[in-house]
């Protein structure tokens, strides 16, 4: 079995056995994977030094190698809070309101790929598989290739890709894409960015697709793919039957006393449409007055790139709307919005979700969403919850049979807030039932499984750019 390098932004050193369940899914998976490969997880320790030196940290810990490098201040401004935070995040999220064009942060975005490479290189053997994460790295293949490394390596965005219209808008962006076509594999959440993908390069590049969605570029042949991400099943379900997920459940519950509990569960951030949601829940307590006393939206959001302005500014926004909302419809002993801006260990988020009545997950644009899978897999089967979903998900290519939403529409998020308080007990059963076998089945080892097989060449035209 070929040896893994896994490269991304920032390493989730793995926590001492027997506390995997404190790591997010991906950690956990991306640990097992490198595990089993005798694997090393390369990329930014999330210090700061004065000066770079190139000084690689390694650590050894459960089998799994770490290599982290330090980054000087103005490559975390240029690169991370610029060019990854202010460019390509809003652009990939179709916010090109938001979008910044900074020569300065285009450059930093080069000299940091340019050091991640340099810094990796030795760490990188003949018959690795190298695997890259992200729009923080995308040209970070082609410097590897510059450098003399024929080694297979792959790229998975976890981001939407935009439409080439939109992605016309960055300077370079020809540049940037051609650099992604030195992969051997680029791997998408789902068709619909693949789709985007396929359409720049034979529009803008002229280029030809096959028929098994590979390219030919340079003498060499690129497979594009989707491979939706899912949850670690396995560990989240055992997290969601722990005696703290049981404690997290009843203390929410009896805090409501019997009035239904919406949850949202976000990083905060403008892409997940938390002003929208919380606009959709005020009419709903406007348009319905006679059960408005009766539900609660729990909204836990822990803040995410606080340095950069438009994270203030969305933060600012719903702090304002939040004090609107409930000053409107609060009572002496009621609160319809408990907005927290906190994290909170798996096992106990577990158990809110199990609480709620609905889980509501309505970005305005997001890769795949792994909170609208994590909260159906936390659902008791014999009482579930509703999930209403944005349409504009990545997510809501495979949950069908959640109520999907249009995420900008206060009034459809009303009137779907209203048809999911009322859904009946069968219906709320069968449509959990159909959610759960996809969250299960196409769980997270599945996703890297199938994608380490791409990357290992094994089923290079099987399945191409089939859904999950
Ligand atoms: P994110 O934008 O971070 O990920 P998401 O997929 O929802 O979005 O994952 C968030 C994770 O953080 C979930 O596992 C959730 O439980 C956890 N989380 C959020 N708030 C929390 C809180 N308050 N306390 C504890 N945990 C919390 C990016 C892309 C997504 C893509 C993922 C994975 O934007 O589209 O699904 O990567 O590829």
């Amino acid at each position: 079995m070929s040896r893994l390098i896994v490269i991304s932004n920032r390493v989730s050193v793995p926590k001492a056995a027997g506390a995997a369940g404190a790591q997010g899914g991906l950690a956990v998976a991306l640990n097992s994977a490198l595990r089993e490969h005798r694997g090393i997880w390369f990329g930014w320790s999330g210090q700061e030094t004065a000066e770079f030196t190139g000084h690689l940290d390694m650590q050894r810990n459960d089998d799994v190698t770490t290599a982290t490098i330090d980054l000087e201040p103005q490559d975390i401004d240029e690169y991370y809070n610029g060019y990854a935070n202010r460019t390509l995040w809003p652009l990939f999220h179709y916010r090109i309101d938001l979008t910044e064009y900074d020569r300065n942060f285009g450059e930093g975005y080069e000299r940091v790929n340019e050091r991640f490479a340099d810094s990796v290189l030795p760490l990188i053997e003949p018959e690795d598989l190298v695997w890259v994460h992200d729009y923080h790295l995308l040209p970070l293949g082609s410097i590897l290739r510059g450098k003399g490394v024929k080694n297979r390596m792959g790229l998975f965005l976890h981001t939407p890709w935009p439409p080439t219209r939109l992605l016309a808008s960055l300077p370079f962006h020809e540049r940037l894409v051609a650099s992604m076509l030195e992969y051997d594999v680029i791997g998408f959440q789902t068709t619909e960015w693949l789709e985007s993908f396929m359409h720049y390069v034979q529009k803008e590049m002229g280029l030809k697709v096959n028929l098994d969605n590979s390219i030919d570029y340079k003498g060499r042949r690129v497979v594009a793919r989707a491979f939706p991400i899912g949850i670690d099943y396995a560990e989240f379900t055992q997290a969601a039957a722990s005696d703290e997920a049981g404690a997290a459940y009843k203390a929410l519950k009896s805090s409501v006393r019997g009035r239904k509990i919406l949850i949202g569960v976000d990083r905060l951030d403008y892409s997940k449409g938390l002003g929208e949601r919380f606009e959709g829940f005020a009419r709903f307590l406007s348009d319905h007055p006679d059960q408005a006393g009766d539900a609660v939206l729990l909204q836990i959001a822990p803040p995410s790139r606080g340095d950069v302005a438009s994270y203030q500014q969305i933060r600012e926004d719903l702090e304002r709307k939040t004090g609107h909302i409930n000053g409107a419809h609060a009572d002496v002993n009621f609160v319809p919005i408990r907005y927290v801006n906190r994290g909170y260990p798996r096992a106990q988020l577990a158990g809110y979700y199990r609480a709620a009545d609905i889980g509501l997950v309505t970005p305005l644009r997001d890769g795949m969403n792994l909170v609208a899978k994590e909260y159906v897999a936390a659902q008791d089967p014999e009482d579930p919850g509703v999930l209403i979903l944005s349409q504009f998900a990545g997510a809501a290519l495979q949950l069908k049979d959640a109520l999907l939403v249009n995420p900008h529409s206060s009034e459809h998020l009303a009137e779907t807030i209203k048809r999911a308080l009322d859904m009946p007990l069968e219906e709320r059963k069968r449509r959990h039932s159909k959610l759960l076998a996809s969250v299960r089945e196409e769980d997270v080892i599945h996703w890297r499984e199938q994608f380490v097989r791409a990357l290992a060449g094994k089923d290079r035209n099987r399945d191409a750019g089939k859904e999950g």
